[in-house]
């Protein structure tokens, strides 16, 4: 379907600051990206969606905006974003930015007159501002409120840089009703939505029983003020185009729960068209564990219009290769077989794009990447690391620049000599260039997979034993993923497999086939 082009697209995410340097300062940029295009295009993914590229002091990577309707010099001008969004047209590439409304940065033009305007002042009211704080505690470490020279206090859910937004103050969704315009205006097919689930805090700001961050329902996110909220940006997303590809432009927000149910909410007609779907990264490599998951899921989406990407990593998770070989988040003396997680991984990527729906892929999955564990403490950028004394190591590990070509550092990711987080030593085998003249290469998997998944169609389990995922997608497509002990018969024609075939589909393979 031309229209609603989202709800079964593969989609890629760009973390700008590691995709890839034209101006050779270290750091990616829109030069780069234009520049590696052509690769998104070989690789066959039908968006690209760009993690903040605005201007910011970076203190969250970007997530701290100080000007929403920019680009940040250090990732080029508007111009070079305006020809990025026509060149990737030209390759049938949809271009989504990431919107951040839960909060800005505090070097965001309204947050420094609010601190100048003072206690009391309509500027003020911008923000969260309180004589006293609560107990809340920052999903990033720490308490969430932090004092100003005055004397009163701020919220900030995340970092300290990151003051919130006072979402019940109409001029804060007037002027996000403005941004969302401003890009959907440049030619953008769509938003993500950065922290969906937050943005309306409970009016009494009420002290919790237990303050530890968590993604629940709680005093801080998933308010219900949210629902009306999102079909306001669904009206104006549908107001776009409406005669020629009605549902053309969409959004996808970033909505974490700590169970599916709470993300049902946001499954009903006419609100965000798209929500993230984590759960599938946050279970456990076990059959019945991926196979509840599975169900749940697209049990949810079934009873609304909504669709829920797959997901199986992005720039907030450890990489897949190492969370399959045993590395547990945070942990630094991590126990690491990459050779069982790389299997796992590319067994994992054969599930994602047999599901149906939408999936998204992360920069550096499809190269199978393994998070970086030994960034020395002095390079590491994360707040969140930062924020609890080292005692989360934060997200770093996943956000080291991509290896492009050649055998050593940077690997044709920049023309400087090094790059802002440093790259391992051992990645010559996994850049792009070592990858594309290796046919049994986890890229080359991706680029195979991306061509031949099952688009549309329905979707139906087989039991092939406990420890094995088996479903149908219509037009005689199977897909089989093997987590037992047991080398299993491959019944029918092989459209792909993420291993050798030896004798049968061995543990921790899936294959694709047609009966
Ligand atoms: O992440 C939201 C969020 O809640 C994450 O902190 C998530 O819970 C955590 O990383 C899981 O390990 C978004 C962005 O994706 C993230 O990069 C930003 O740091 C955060 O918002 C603040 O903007």
């Amino acid at each position: 379907m031309l229209s609603q082009w989202w709800r079964d697209a593969v989609v890629y995410q760009v973390y700008p600051r590691s995709f890839a340097d034209g101006s050779g300062d270290g750091t990616g940029d829109f030069a780069g990206a234009l520049a590696r295009l052509p690769y998104l295009a070989d690789l066959g993914v039908e968006a690209v969606w760009f993690s903040p590229f605005y201007p910011s002091p970076l203190a969250d990577g970007g997530y701290d905006v100080a000007d929403y309707c920019d680009v940040d010099p250090r990732f080029g001008t508007l111009a070079d974003f305006d020809a990025f969004v026509a060149a990737a047209a030209g390759h049938g590439i949809r271009v989504i930015v990431d919107i951040v409304p839960n909060h800005c940065s505090s070097a965001h033009p309204a947050f420094q007159a609010a601190l100048e305007a003072g206690p009391g002042s309509p500027e003020r009211d911008l923000f969260i501002f309180r004589d006293q704080p609560n107990n809340w505690q920052s999903i990033f470490g720490g308490p969430a409120w932090t004092q100003v020279a005055d004397g009163q206090w701020y919220l900030h859910l995340f970092d300290s840089s990151q003051p919130d937004w006072n979402w019940r103050n109409p001029a804060v969704p007037a002027m996000f009703e403005k941004v969302i315009r401003f890009w959907l205006d440049r030619g953008v097919a769509g938003l993500r939505v950065d922290v969906a689930h937050g943005l309306f805090k409970d009016p009494d700001l009420p002290d919790v029983p237990d303050p530890a961050p968590s993604d629940r329902p709680s005093p801080w996110f998933h308010r219900p003020e949210l629902i009306g909220h999102y079909a306001s940006w669904r009206a104006i997303l549908d107001s776009y185009s409406p005669d020629v590809f009605p549902g053309e432009r969409t959004a996808v927000g970033e909505f974490w729960g700590t169970e599916i149910t709470h993300l049902e909410p946001y499954f009903r007609p006419g609100g965000m068209p798209q929500a993230f779907n984590f759960f599938l990264f946050q279970t456990a490599w076990d059959a019945a564990a991926l196979r509840h998951t599975i169900t749940t899921s697209i049990g949810l989406a079934a009873e609304s219009d909504v669709v829920a990407p797959w997901v199986i990593s992005n720039h907030d998770v450890v990489r897949p290769v190492t969370r399959y070989g045993g590395g547990p988040l945070a942990a630094r003396d991590l126990d690491v077989d990459v050779a069982l997680g790389t299997r796992r991984a590319r067994a994992a990527a054969l599930l994602l794009l047999a599901l149906p729906g939408s999936a998204y892929v992360y920069q550096g999955e499809e190269l199978g990447l393994p998070e970086v564990i030994d960034i020395p403490d002095a390079f590491r950028d994360d707040p969140v690391f930062h924020r609890t004394g080292g005692a989360r190591l934060g997200r770093d590990g996943c956000r080291v620049p991509i290896p492009w070509s050649g055998a050593s550092k940077p690997y044709g990711f920049t023309e400087a000599e090094s790059t802002w987080l440093p790259q391992p030593t051992t990645w010559g085998p996994l850049t792009v260039e070592a990858q594309q003249a290796d046919p049994g290469s986890t890229l080359n998997l991706y680029k195979r997979a991306i061509a031949a998944r099952p688009r549309g169609g329905g979707f139906a389990w087989l039991d092939r034993g406990d420890d094995v995922i088996a479903f149908t997608r219509g037009d005689g497509f199977t897909c089989v993923v093997n987590l037992s002990a047991e080398t299993l018969p491959v019944e029918g024609e092989v459209i792909l497999a993420s291993g050798p075939l030896e004798g049968g589909l061995p543990q921790d393979t899936a294959v694709w086939l047609r009966s």
